[in-house]
């Protein structure tokens, strides 16, 4: 009997919609949730393939839209190490979910296995989860059809947030190695990380409250259960938008993406002069923090605040340790606010290079680091420790006792965080710890440097594909003649900068700008907007001040 002899009966259940085109994107299949049944089908066959072509290592399979509207869904796989699917296999991923019939789902999977080399013979392994939104069981059963049809040896994780599930694939994977990376529970997860946390900060001042807005996403149970095994008032508390039962609250006027695209706090937050909030977005793998000042005005601090704080702390470790030829480095992607790179730079004096959007796009260039932090101005971002890092920190032989507590702090820090992928509440507990090491508060972090005003916009258009980039995605190729209008735009502005790309994840064009003072980058802004609205066939409303 053939290997794949039940796929086209399976597949048949799962028909795909005729009209449309599904394109495995920045962080994988993104669109209306209903629609993806067959692409979560076809998902969970390509799923068992790569497994199979990994020797039978887990691959992980996450059934989420993140931080999206409640009404789209995605659904993308996981690698062994945690990481995201190689790239490669990203255009086999395109075409299965675009087969037009059962039996070209066939053929594709028998061109998969020919083209790779893989061994059928070998056992797959897979392991799932979704976040909260209404789709999510329709896909899942999907996802379990795709598995059954192969046979595939399945774990499902239930909902838990994506970053939870990237760390579960880690773990399994590691599980009988000599450097076991966690238990692959929420148990084990909120152990690990929290007694990292209680290690780093122990005999420190107590911080105040944190405020977390978990965006009415699956963050919200999952960082109570993180809170409860932590059991320490110096992880003290209080989520907000944490009502992941009603529906049409997701993400809604809440949560990272909301905060940092609109400069603002969650609806109906009222902020208070000298508290601390965050906000995570609907999948718990973003996070960025505000606060008010006295005067009531509104301050961000992004996944750019927290990578130069999380940079920092690092290198003065690196330094305390004694460990020369140890070397922190920042990757950061166009949307990085200008001031956050020359203070890289200039200021802390470390690398940094840019990346394409997209974490995946990121964590490459990290690993090439010995220590590499990375965040997108959004606040998805972690820290990689590369091995020739551990084997230094492995070696080093402390001449005093601050060097071995240096030395013993990077340790612990790698417990601390996760190095799988973004993660909000690892990140956090990062953040926490620093700025309770430091004593620092809010505003404190936040002095470190002024960010550019800024400011980022959506356009919708007939078809987003004709926008195509170069130079880590801050020039544009196509449309012709687009880029000469930015750059003339551009120039008119004190420190402006711009630069339009298609989304990933949502059927918009994404336009950021930056200038000297809030009035200059809003009209750049909204300029370069409506430039890509009447030469690229913008629709609905032209995009106005
Ligand atoms: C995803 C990706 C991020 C990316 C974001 C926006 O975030 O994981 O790396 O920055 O989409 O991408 P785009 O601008 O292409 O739409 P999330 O939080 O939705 O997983």
């Amino acid at each position: 009997m053939s290997a794949f002899s039940q796929v086209a009966e399976y597949s048949a259940k799962h028909p795909k919609p005729a009209d449309i085109t599904f394109e495995y994107g920045t962080a994988g299949f993104r669109t209306i949730g209903v629609t993806l049944e067959s692409t979560v089908f076809r998902a969970g066959l390509l799923a068992a393939l790569r497994s199979q072509s990994k020797q039978g290592q887990v691959i992980g399979v996450m059934i989420t839209a993140s931080h999206n509207h409640e009404r789209d869904n995605g659904v993308k796989l996981v690698d062994p190490m945690g990481e995201m699917l190689q790239q490669s296999w990203e255009s086999y991923c395109t075409d299965i979910a675009n087969a037009g019939s059962d039996d070209q789902v066939v053929d594709i999977l028998s061109y998969i296995v020919e083209k790779e080399g893989i061994d059928l013979s070998v056992r797959a392994k897979v392991a799932y989860a979704r976040d909260t939104r209404p789709s999510g069981p329709l896909l899942q059963k999907a996802l379990e059809d795709g598995l059954a049809a192969l046979d595939v040896d399945a774990a499902n994780f239930g909902i838990v947030t994506t970053p939870q599930l990237h760390y579960f694939v880690r773990c399994l994977n590691t599980a009988n190695s000599t450097s076991p990376y966690g238990e692959p529970t929420e148990a084990g997860y909120n152990k690990k990380y929290g007694q990292a946390f209680l290690r780093l900060v122990e005999g420190k001042p107590l911080p105040s409250t944190l405020h977390i807005d978990a965006a009415n996403g699956v963050g919200a149970p999952q960082v109570l259960k993180l809170a409860e095994a932590i059991g320490s008032p110096y992880f003290n508390i209080d989520v907000q938008n944490s009502d992941t039962a009603t529906l049409g609250k997701l993400n809604i006027d809440c949560g990272a993406d909301h905060v940092k695209s609109n400069q603002r706090p969650p609806a109906g937050t009222t902020l208070v002069p000298g508290e601390r909030y965050c906000s995570f977005d609907g999948d718990a793998d973003r996070i960025v923090y505000y606060y008010s000042d006295d005067n009531g005005v509104f301050h961000l601090l992004d996944g750019d605040k927290i990578s130069t704080l999380v940079a920092t702390y690092l290198r003065d470790l690196v330094t305390a340790a004694g460990i020369s030829d140890l070397q922190v480095g920042v990757v950061q992607t166009a949307y990085a606010n200008g001031s956050s790179t020359s203070y890289i730079k200039d200021t802390l004096r470390l690398p940094t290079v840019f990346a394409k959007t997209g974490v995946k796009n990121l964590h490459h260039e990290a690993e090439k680091m010995s220590i590499g932090a990375y965040f997108e101005a959004n606040g998805h971002g972690t820290v990689l420790f590369n091995p020739s890092a551990v084997a230094k920190l492995q070696a080093a032989r402390p001449e005093s006792p601050a060097q071995a507590d240096a030395i013993n702090r990077l340790w612990t820090l790698r417990d601390l965080i996760n190095e799988s992928v973004g993660d909000a509440m690892s990140d956090m507990l990062l953040v926490e710890t620093i700025l309770i090491c430091k004593g620092w508060t809010l505003e404190q972090w936040d002095a470190a440097y002024t960010d550019l005003p800024n400011c980022l916009l959506k356009v919708v258009v007939n078809d987003r594909s004709i926008f195509k980039t170069t130079d880590a995605e801050q020039q544009l190729t196509s449309p012709p003649g687009l880029q000469n209008v930015v750059n003339s735009l551009v120039a008119k502005f004190s420190k402006g900068r711009s630069f339009v790309r298609p989304s990933g994840t949502e059927d918009a064009v994404r336009v950021y700008a930056e200038a000297a003072s809030r009035s200059e980058c809003d009209q750049l802004a909204y300029a370069v907007a409506g430039a890509v609205f009447d030469m690229a066939g913008g629709r609905g409303e032209r995009p106005a001040e």
